[in-house]
């Protein structure tokens, strides 16, 4: 590609972003206005009890920052539907004001009619999954063991000597009813995965909870691109119970 097509591309995407961010502006201050998931009712936590599950009893869990959930993923796997996908699937993100160095992704499943394919919407209600998954045998198997809606779905990769600026993701936490879930695929202790202020150490394959609505911030001090897949879902009884069963990790 041109350099002139690379910086129309780079301009219109920019522009887009410029866009999708006052729209988020305005919709924040809408849905700031608006009961929480749990305010209105249809909180994850009701009472009620399964066959050999935790019983929650109505009361909201509290639930810790960090949280490595009780099963765990093919990291080799998912590695290998992330290399070999094209190098034009991986799409720079679209917060160029967020981040030095190279931070990309490959969305998997998207919020429906979306300008930006990356940008998680949270004022979506309707998510699709987007032609890169149908490449990712991996990735579909891993999405099958979890019993809970999942809305967006992306492999972000981090490259060697960059940062993710340290901000907060508008209501993308436990208490919110919609979360976010990652798992490392490749990675090393290189990487410094700050959030709330603690580094959080994720081996590949792990799946962790992360309380992003916290401050948080990624640093890749190594050599090798970092690879994650970071899944957004709604919470539900039986993502309730992995979090009860899960193991929390303090600050190292
Ligand atoms: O690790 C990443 O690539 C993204 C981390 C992050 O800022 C997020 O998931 O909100």
């Amino acid at each position: 590609m041109s350099d002139r097509c690379e910086r129309v591309i780079a301009g219109a995407r920019l522009l887009a972003y410029e866009m999708m961010a006052r729209q988020r502006t305005i919709r924040r201050q809408i849905i700031d206005t608006m009961p929480r998931r749990s305010e209105r009712g249809d909180h994850w936590c009701t009472a009620r009890s399964e066959p050999g599950q935790p019983r929650f009893d109505g009361a909201p869990m509290s639930v810790p920052t960090a949280v490595r959930l009780p099963f765990r993923f093919d990291a080799a796997a998912l590695a290998a539907d992330a290399a070999a996908l094209a190098a034009d699937a991986w799409e720079p993100h679209f917060n160029t004001r967020q981040y030095e160095g190279d931070w990309s992704g490959v969305p998997l499943r998207i919020a429906a009619g979306g300008a930006l394919a990356l940008y998680p919407d949270p004022t979506s209600d309707r998510f699709e999954d987007n032609e890169p998954l149908g490449r990712c045998p991996s990735v579909i198997d891993a999405l099958a063991q979890l019993k809970c809606p999942v809305q967006t779905v992306r492999f972000l990769r981090l490259g060697p000597g960059s940062r993710i600026k340290e901000h907060r993701d508008h209501r993308l936490s436990y208490a919110d009813g919609e979360l976010r879930l990652h798992v490392p695929v490749t990675t090393d202790s290189d990487v410094d995965f700050r959030v709330g202020g603690s580094t959080v150490t994720m081996a590949p394959g792990d799946v962790w909870y992360l309380d992003l609505s916290q401050s948080h911030s990624v640093t890749n001090f190594g050599v090798h691109v970092r690879v994650h897949l970071a899944i957004d879902c709604v919470v539900n009884y039986w993502l309730s119970a992995q979090l009860a069963a899960g193991s929390s990790r303090q600050a190292q």
